[in-house]
């Protein structure tokens, strides 16, 4: 009696567990976004300040329970010498989410060559991608408009994978919910090709 009723008490609580890589250059807003994420989507959480927050170096990580789900954020450091440990992440990963800086036109290259490396990733194939156009609230930014053509240039790399270009803030929070309820779709369609991790609810 006791077996059954755990088995049953697990699959009530049970959740579906994945994770979502949040990759970009250094000072793109990755730290902020995710805080932001964190502040809108958990109860009772109350969120830094953002003159407290740091650029990403190492490791950022972060979770969030939406749509029953659970999400485990990995706020990757962007600078150059950190990049080559991305793909030690891709093959654990059930999506990503790229951030711009659409205020720095003079680093969109780089921001472009490195989505671009990032998306060539045998080991990244078919995992929904979500490019956010931060930074939405500085006057004179690139549109949305602007940043989508230039990230959706490479049709062949992000080949029949879910891809989406949205414009956000993270320091106001405008455009975070929207961004995170898509991928969250993707994701729990993707779930036959990138199973979830099931974890009894702590
Ligand atoms: P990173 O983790 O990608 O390196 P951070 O980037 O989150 O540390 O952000 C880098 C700087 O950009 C921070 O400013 C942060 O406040 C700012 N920033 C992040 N997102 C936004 C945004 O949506 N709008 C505006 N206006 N600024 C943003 P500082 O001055 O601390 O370097």
């Amino acid at each position: 009696m006791y077996t059954l009723l755990h088995g049953f008490y697990k699959y009530m609580v049970q959740k579906d567990e994945y994770c979502v890589l949040i990759l970009g250059l250094d000072n793109a807003g990755k730290t902020t976004y995710l805080e932001a994420a964190k502040t809108r989507l958990t109860k009772n959480y109350k969120g830094m300040k953002p003159n407290k927050i740091t650029t990403t170096v190492g490791l950022n990580i972060g979770q969030i329970d939406v749509s029953g789900i659970r999400l485990n954020f990995w706020d990757l450091g962007g600078q150059s010498e950190l990049q080559s440990l991305w793909d030690k992440y891709y093959a654990e990963s059930h999506a990503v989410i790229y951030i711009v800086d659409s205020s720095d036109r003079d680093r969109i290259p780089d921001s472009k060559e490195t989505f671009d490396k990032m998306i060539s990733s045998e080991c990244l194939r078919g995992v929904p991608l979500l490019v956010l156009a931060n930074k939405q609230d500085i006057p004179d930014c690139m549109g949305v408009r602007e940043v989508k053509p230039i990230f959706n240039k490479n049709g062949h790399l992000i080949g029949r994978r879910d891809c989406m270009v949205m414009p956000v803030s993270a320091l106001t929070g405008d455009g975070i919910n929207e961004g995170i309820l898509w991928l969250v779709d993707c994701i729990k369609r993707n779930s036959d090709i990138r199973p979830p991790r099931n974890l009894e609810e702590s």
